[in-house]
């Protein structure tokens, strides 16, 4: 098959999936095109069927801003058209679904789309009153619908008029990337004394992402056991983050390491992750957590529950329980057989429920069925 990959390239979870799909159906023997702003931050390996179509942006005195939407369904009608697209996926619905749906409108070469709906696109920006028919009218128009989470699905079908059936299929993970073979000596020497423990947080320090809680659940496991926060990745949190931590005395506690492109060499190397989000369609980072045999402290929203297991492969509460976060950190930070068992459970349960082979086939199949039904029918 010839597949085109739209997809938002900035750090994060749709892009992340989204590049690692695309590349192991290259692996596969497929032809995939990326199509994106710029080259997708996880896009580091070089393979001859694998393509990255950058969409330039339109610079004209009369606008007074790129047309991003324009440039991106004209550049998904040139590449659908010079390597004769079979089908397009657009990861992350805001705006790509429409774009890829005007695209096939407009484009000499027809093809089915696919939109796979990954979080914030239908439950925060998608929930945006201007943008909210337009994301609906283009969910509709996608020849297929998936999502990562049952959870997410549930969401889409209440808040949503969908006529399409919406798949479920989980993100997934590589174990031989996030192992915890990954973890260093070294780079654990970077991070924290040989005596304290190691409590990360990776994210986009967002509001869903609740970082607040981070730093206060932390202040108050630090007064019980010697332990430092790690916290990976950037955002327009971070700064009032660090007001906090001076004003609570624990600054010198706390790294912000900022956006790192290899996360796993981190991870490995924490001995719990701490994610209390407030909303969570899947929560990649948990998983990649599991993978590194690290127990997680998490929130019990959404689809948080349907990646990690309370009590085997970390501990949940309510977002806003810092009490119960700080518990439940101690509880993981103060047994090393538990910190052990739950590590353990984590890598087997990721193995067991989030397999690439599986779920790229599950998409693989997704398209078959897309290209099929659309050459019968012959639509947009
Ligand atoms: O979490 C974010 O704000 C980023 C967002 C994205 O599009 O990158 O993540 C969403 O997609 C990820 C990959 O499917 C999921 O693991 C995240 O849970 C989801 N985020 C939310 O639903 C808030």
């Amino acid at each position: 098959m010839r597949i085109g990959i739209v997809c938002h390239p900035s750090i994060g979870g749709s892009g992340l999936v989204a590049t690692q799909l695309g590349l192991g159906i290259a692996k596969q023997g497929h032809e995939v095109h990326f199509i994106s702003r710029t080259r997708p931050f996880k896009l580091l390996e070089d393979l001859d069927n694998v393509h990255f179509h950058s969409v330039e942006a339109i610079h004209y005195p009369l606008f007074t801003d790129p047309l991003y939407t324009f440039a991106l369904t004209a550049k998904i009608v040139e590449v659908a058209e010079q390597y004769q697209l079979d089908v397009v996926h657009a990861h992350y619905s805001i705006p790509h679904s429409l774009c890829a749906y005007l695209a096939c409108e407009i484009s000499q070469h027809k093809f089915p789309t696919i939109t796979t709906i990954h979080g914030t696109d239908v439950t925060v920006i998608g929930q945006d009153k201007p943008l909210y028919p337009l994301n609906q009218f283009s969910i509709n128009k996608s020849d297929k619908v998936t999502t990562v989470s049952a959870f997410q699905s549930e969401y889409i079908k209440q808040n949503f008029e969908i006529s399409n059936p919406i798949e479920v299929i989980h993100n997934f993970i590589d174990l031989a990337v996030f192992t915890p073979d990954n973890a260093s000596t070294d780079v654990r020497r970077t991070l924290a004394g040989d005596d304290e423990k190691i409590i990360m947080h990776v994210s986009n320090f967002r509001a869903i992402k609740n970082t607040q809680a981070v730093v206060h659940a932390f202040n108050i496991v630090q007064q019980q056991l010697d332990a430092r926060l790690v916290l990976l990745g950037s955002g327009p949190d971070v700064d009032g983050l660090k007001v906090e931590c001076r004003r609570l005395g624990i600054i010198d506690k706390v790294s912000f390491l900022g956006d790192v492109t290899h996360v796993e060499s981190y991870l490995a190397n924490a001995d719990c992750v701490i994610q209390p989000s407030y909303k969570e369609s899947f929560s990649l980072v948990v998983l990649e957590a599991m993978a590194s045999a690290v127990p997680t402290v998490t929130s019990n929203v959404d689809g948080i529950p349907e990646v990690m297991q309370d009590g085997v492969t970390g501990l949940m509460t309510e977002p806003d329980n810092i009490e119960q976060l700080a518990a439940h950190t101690v509880t993981i930070l103060s047994d090393d057989h538990l910190q052990q068992t739950m590590g353990q459970a984590g890598r087997l349960r990721a193995a067991q429920l989030f397999n690439p082979e599986e779920k790229i086939a599950q998409y693989l199949a997704t398209y078959s069925e897309a290209i099929d039904e659309f050459s019968v029918s012959q639509s947009c």
